[in-house]
């Protein structure tokens, strides 16, 4: 068969240009293993994944409790749709709300799709609870903010790559600085607000972590409002931030010493990517029962939401966190990573600074966003082993699954250090 055919980078690459629909810039590397912190390319050359599949992959590539769970589910029941009961839907639910603290669960598939059954959730929830008059519900987004691809998503969106000749957009959202409390108690000053949604930190901006007080003190004003807390965790959850979430709230979390800020408990909880593990899409929208119970059958749902494979699969990446206490390696390790990207700040003028929460950090370059400097580090890092990718233009993203050990960290802050220090523009 010819999709079988004996493949090369080059081949692959070939292929998706002439066959595939150019929506990304990918980095010139075609891989085709992955086992723990380690993935490889068709030619057999390993390296570090510093990417994680963009926090998808916190268990580690190809987990083998994961996988095992794939497969055993994959050879009884992947499907049912909704129409029916599967045995595997309400085990997943009563798991996952109590994993996470919250009363009901709305399955979904991809992280937009569960942001997008936030928004839903929040407008009916503020028409039909806070007695906002209809269609006149609005939702606060913070600028830079990342949620997705969909319409609505990007119309909350001030990227202009993102939103360029898609118009026009979903109306009833009002965008405002993030990280700025008074920015949000003068939006909040309008009645028909149902919802602020957020990102405890913004990853695509550049991994921007507010103040410490802010994610709190945000939340205060929502509640002093009547507003909905929704915090978008798609990125930030599943222990990526040293917690099991970046907003933590009083989750079933029995870590007694955890870092967590116990009094911020989001009213609405989003969650995708290492929900699974990187393993199956699977996304979810946690909320307790005065708000959930606004949503009756045939207000909303998909095919796959809540299917028997996802719930199998996302019950064991879920156990593995615990089991393998990944916020708390992901808080210690994130520590020794920034301590020694300081020092690098410290010993070369191309890195400008380094910040970041647990194992979601970035360093930004000292050169302009729309220079190539920080695209060619990473290509210069490829060569050395470890796989990155800018973000927004002079910012690298470092998020290395969170089974990495200590030494494995080492290994690759001297592959950072080795060719920070070696780069010529
Ligand atoms: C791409 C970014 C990261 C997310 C948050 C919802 C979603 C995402 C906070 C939607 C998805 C992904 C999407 C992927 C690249 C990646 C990304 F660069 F796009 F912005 F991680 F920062 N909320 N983020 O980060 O989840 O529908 O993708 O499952 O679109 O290129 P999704």
């Amino acid at each position: 068969m010819a999709v079988l055919e004996q493949m090369t980078s080059q081949r692959a690459i070939a292929l998706e240009e002439k066959y595939g629909a150019q929506n990304y810039h990918p980095l010139p590397v075609v891989l085709s293993r992955g086992e723990g912190v380690y993935v490889w390319d068709v030619e057999g050359k390993k390296y570090y994944d510093f990417l994680s599949a963009y926090s998808a992959v916190n268990q580690g590539h190809c987990h083998p409790k994961i996988i095992n769970a794939l497969k055993n589910q994959a050879e009884n029941l992947t499907l049912t749709s909704r129409a029916f009961y599967n045995d595997m839907l309400g085990r997943y639910e009563k798991f996952t709300t109590g994993f996470f603290g919250f009363d009901k669960l709305l399955p979904m598939n991809t992280g937009a799709e569960a942001v997008e059954t936030a928004m839903k959730l929040a407008r009916k929830w503020g028409y039909e609870k806070k007695g906002i008059p209809s269609n006149q519900a609005k939702i606060i987004v913070c600028q830079n903010n990342f949620h997705g691809r969909t319409i609505s998503i990007i119309s909350a969106s001030n990227d202009p790559i993102a939103t360029e000749n898609f118009g026009p957009f979903t109306p009833g959202i009002v965008s405002i600085r993030y990280n700025d409390l008074n920015a949000l108690a003068e939006a909040l000053k309008d009645e028909n607000v149902a919802a602020f949604l957020v990102e405890p930190i913004q990853g695509e901006a550049g991994v921007y972590v507010p103040d410490e007080n802010y994610i709190k003190e945000a939340y205060d004003l929502c509640k002093a409002k009547n507003v909905l807390f929704v915090a978008d965790e798609v990125q930030t959850g599943i222990a990526r931030t040293g917690k099991l979430l970046a907003t933590c709230g009083n989750c079933s979390c029995d870590d007694k010493n955890c870092s967590g800020t116990p009094e911020v408990k989001p009213d609405v909880l989003i969650l995708g990517k290492a929900i699974s593990g990187g393993v199956f899409p699977v996304s979810a929208v946690l909320a307790n029962d005065d708000i959930m119970d606004v949503i009756r059958p045939g207000n909303h749902g998909s095919t796959f939401g809540g299917n028997p494979l996802a719930c199998a699969v996302a019950i064991a990446a879920l156990e593995v966190v615990k089991e393998e206490r990944l916020a708390e390696n992901a808080d210690l390790l994130g520590r020794i990573f920034r301590t020694e990207m300081q020092k690098l700040v410290e010993r070369t003028p191309l890195v400008r600074l380094v910040r970041g929460k647990g194992l979601l950090n970035a360093i930004v370059i000292n050169d302009s966003e729309d220079s190539s400097t920080a695209w060619d580090i990473c290509m210069a890092l490829k060569e050395n082993g470890l796989l990155a990718k800018p973000t927004h233009g002079n910012i690298i993203r470092f998020a290395p699954p969170l089974v990495m050990t200590e030494e494995q960290l080492h290994d690759c802050v001297a592959i950072i250090t080795k060719t920070l220090l070696e780069f010529k523009k």
